[in-house]
């Protein structure tokens, strides 16, 4: 299996092998960097001297974050693949698959070298308006159309049936829904914060609140999910008229509960709010906490221009709809939560946090943790308009 992993010498010989690839670039001028900095994959950017570019990304055989003593499997490379495709159908706001190569697990990428991280831009203190809204239209979307409101009963089941993705979903289900509330040796968070975190996970109703996102996670097969929707799994550039996002890396892609994406990006927002708090930036944080309304907005309002559109009307009124998004909202506030304190405590942490100084990662830390348990406790109640309250009260002294 070890011949099968790309390296910076073996790349070009594998794109001059590739007929899909072949043509797109020099490889007689190429040159490759490795630019993978997720927890799993490696990527390869290679441009040749024309200028054109390839993105190269290939599932290794285990967790990149921990090394080969982690096995996991590269058939998550096809689950990615498939999503992209489907996802990109459904929104101009996905990364195009190029090519896939099932037999190596790599696949090749739409070009985004002019764009950033989005994580990156936001830790820069960047303009991040309109992101969260973009990315709510996208899985508005999907939302409809990967789920039995935009397909045929038949043809939805065959499709949640063929997005199983076990591996990668137990890999959530640990490190999202599990370990940081019932502990695992593999959660960590520095010595100052050690007694927030043994107050939390002495408190029954926090830990109620994310076993009951598990349960849905879980139990839940409404969407096709990106899975992994946190601001590194997303590309931005320019802002206002000529911004462009793309979100990309949906290997964790599962049918699982529509709230679920929304609730990771959100998560994103809140972490980037309470960076920008803790280093004293207040107004960029309540800005950063409002995004978590504006794009519940686009997201509604999303779903209701495509309601009059679904394939399979019969049996299902509008007041089918009145439920339905309340119900979606509340699970995204529960999904956020269990997002926001993962992040903190587990084992893969947000460079939002992590690269803060004592003081500041004091703060910004605990804020999140406080947002966590508003987010898990009071979901069914919990406002849009609380939220930003929670987050600017969850940045202040005292509990
Ligand atoms: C060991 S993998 C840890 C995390 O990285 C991925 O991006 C997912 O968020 C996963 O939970
Ligand atoms: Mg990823």
């Amino acid at each position: 299996m070890a011949d099968q992993v790309l390296t910076i010498d073996t790349v070009p010989g594998y794109i001059a092998d590739r007929k899909a690839l072949r043509d797109l670039v020099d490889v007689e001028t190429l040159s490759v960097s490795e630019i993978g900095d997720g927890n799993l994959n490696l990527v390869f950017v290679c441009a040749d001297q024309q200028g054109r570019r390839l993105v190269l990304k290939q599932a290794l055989p285990y967790v990149r974050l921990v090394g080969p003593d982690w096995p996991m499997t590269e058939a998550r490379a096809a689950r990615e693949a498939a999503a992209m495709r489907v996802h990109g159908a459904l929104s101009p706001d996905v990364c195009q698959l190029v090519d896939f190569d099932e037999e190596r697990h790599v696949l090749a990428l739409e070009d985004l070298s002019d764009h950033e991280v989005f994580r990156t831009r936001l830790n820069a203190g960047g303009p991040y308006e309109g992101v969260a809204e973009r990315l709510a239209a996208y899985l508005a979307e999907v939302a409809f159309g990967t789920s039995f409101l935009g397909l045929p009963t038949q043809e939805f089941r065959r499709r949640a049936a063929a997005a199983i993705n076990p591996e990668l979903c137990e890999l959530t289900e640990d490190l999202v829904f599990t370990e940081p509330y019932l502990g695992a040796d593999r959660n960590s968070v520095r010595p100052v914060l050690e007694p927030v975190v043994a107050r939390l996970q002495a408190d029954q109703e926090w830990i109620a609140g994310a076993l009951a996102m598990k349960r849905s996670f879980l139990t839940v097969q409404e969407m096709l999910l990106h899975g992994d929707l946190h601001s590194g799994s997303v590309f931005v550039r320019g802002d206002g008229a000529d911004l462009s996002v793309k979100a990309f890396d949906p290997e964790f892609a599962c049918y699982g509960p529509v709230g679920f994406d929304l609730g990771m990006m959100w998560a994103s927002m809140l972490f980037a709010a309470a960076r920008a708090g803790a280093l004293g930036d207040l107004a960029r944080a309540e800005g950063l906490f409002r995004t978590v309304s504006s794009s519940w907005a686009v997201f509604e309002e999303r779903l209701r221009q495509r309601w009059p559109d679904r394939a399979a009307p019969g049996g299902l009124p509008d007041s089918f709809l009145e439920d339905w998004l309340p119900a979606v909202l509340r699970d995204s506030f529960g999904f956020a939560g269990c997002e926001a304190a993962r992040r903190i405590i587990g084992l893969a942490k947000v460079s939002d946090v992590e690269s803060l100084d004592d003081d500041a990662y004091a703060v910004a830390a605990t804020a999140c943790l406080r947002l966590s348990r508003v987010l898990l406790v009071e979901r069914e109640t919990l406002t849009l308009d609380r939220v930003v309250e929670a987050g600017l009260a969850a940045l202040g002294d005292g509990d």
